[in-house]
């Protein structure tokens, strides 16, 4: 099996790392931390006058992101203008990332091996959840990234950088996917036959969004449920993570994610898949919470396809996991044979739970919307 590992950083280098960011205070550990399929994460700890304070301290995916340094411009103009727009709120540091620079003043350190760095406060006493279990914190992750858009509408010029090209493009995706069946370079297609066909019998819903005409807007690309803090106390959807994927993209992309993560009881890698079904309620509460601070910026086109989206995204998620378990397992992270499979099927699954309730859903976005 190709088990895609995080490097092993030792302690010595992790501590290292650190002291090029200007922390107030002296090193005492540095452990993986979240569940994030692409970068390195680890919760750092320094400490100050006998006191703990923790950081998130993150590896930047190179292989992924081409251009780190590009990601990291993005990420500093988003966050300075999240922090302007939300200047006086209470707790401002835990509603927006807060970059720590290095102690030349850079957003990043590059290490000896090219490694890219980036440091974080990390946001104490917020969780970041992998399913969501109730409709509240589905309305939360809605509206929590409809204001997130919605703030970053006024982002002053120039367009942000387009950190992965076509990120989005589902015609691209395919053909992709249809690349690694023909070269099979893992041979594994004879083992997904069921989910190459169900993925032939929908190609023709992967262009529809880029034919409807929708307008560019400054979106974040990667709206899945664990990529919004919700404060542990109060369940609130407190701040806005994951930051490198934001660039030009249509708001649906968000929308259709924040559906296919919030709306099934069911984890994305669920083997046991009669427990995947999106949920009426939670489809309803996810786009209460999203039009109650998108919904003033929305156009009637893209309102439209809300419905639509969550199929959509589900399809590109399934179609990925597919084309990476054909290509052995070469671009999310693993940790079990197989595993891009199981969460290619629960997309599936998935998709054909919202088939069966399309109208319903889209009734409910006209009578909302
Ligand atoms: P990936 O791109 O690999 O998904 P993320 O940026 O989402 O990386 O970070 C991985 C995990 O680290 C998140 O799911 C969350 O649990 C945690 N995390 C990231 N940033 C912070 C932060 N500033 N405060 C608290 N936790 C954080
Ligand atoms: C990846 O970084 P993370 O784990 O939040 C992926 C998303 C997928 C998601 C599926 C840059 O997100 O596109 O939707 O996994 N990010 C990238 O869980 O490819
Ligand atoms: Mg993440």
């Amino acid at each position: 099996m190709a088990v895609t590992v995080s490097h092993d950083f030792s302690s010595t280098s992790l501590s290292a790392i650190v002291g090029s960011f200007n922390t107030q205070g002296t090193f005492v550990s540095a452990t993986p931390y979240g569940t994030g399929h692409i970068n390195d994460t680890f919760a750092v700890t320094v400490e100050q006058s006998g006191v703990g304070i923790r950081y998130i301290l993150q590896r930047i995916n190179h292989d992924i992101f081409k251009d780190p340094v590009a990601n990291m411009e993005n990420i500093r103009r988003v966050t300075e203008h999240l922090a302007r727009r939300m200047a006086g709120q209470p707790d401002l540091a835990r509603r927006v990332l807060t970059l720590i620079p290095t102690r030349v003043g850079d957003v990043f350190h590059r290490d000896p091996h090219g490694n890219v760095w980036r440091m974080y406060l990390l946001i104490e006493n917020a969780v970041s959840l992998e399913t969501a279990t109730s409709p509240a914190q589905a309305f939360e992750t809605g509206l929590a990234f409809g204001h997130f858009q919605h703030l970053l509408t006024d982002l002053p010029a120039p367009r942000l950088h387009v950190t992965i090209p076509d990120f989005h493009h589902i015609p691209k995706r395919f053909a992709t996917l249809i690349r690694a069946i023909e070269s099979d370079p893992a041979n594994r297609a004879i083992a997904a036959q069921p989910e190459i066909q169900f993925a032939f019998a929908r190609q023709p819903i992967a262009d529809v969004l880029l034919k409807a005409n929708l307008p560019e807007r400054i979106t974040h690309n990667d709206t899945k449920f664990s990529n919004v803090l919700l404060d542990k106390a109060t369940g609130e959807g407190l701040c806005v993570i994951d930051l490198d994927t934001v660039m030009p993209g249509l708001a649906l992309y968000d929308f259709g994610d924040m559906v296919r993560t919030t709306t099934s009881p069911a984890a994305e890698d669920e083997r046991d898949l009669t427990r995947v079904r999106l949920e009426m309620p939670m489809f309803e509460a996810l786009l209460r919470g999203y039009l109650s601070t998108a919904g003033e910026f929305l156009t009637a086109a893209e309102k439209k396809y809300l419905a639509f989206s969550g199929k959509l995204i589900t399809f590109v998620m399934g179609i990925r996991f597919l084309t990476d378990y054909l290509s052995g397992d070469i671009y999310y992270k693993v940790h079990r044979p197989g595993h891009n499979l199981d969460r290619c099927r629960t997309q599936f699954r998935l998709i054909e739970s919202i088939e069966h309730q399309e109208e319903a859903m889209s009734r409910l976005v006209e009578s909302l919307g």
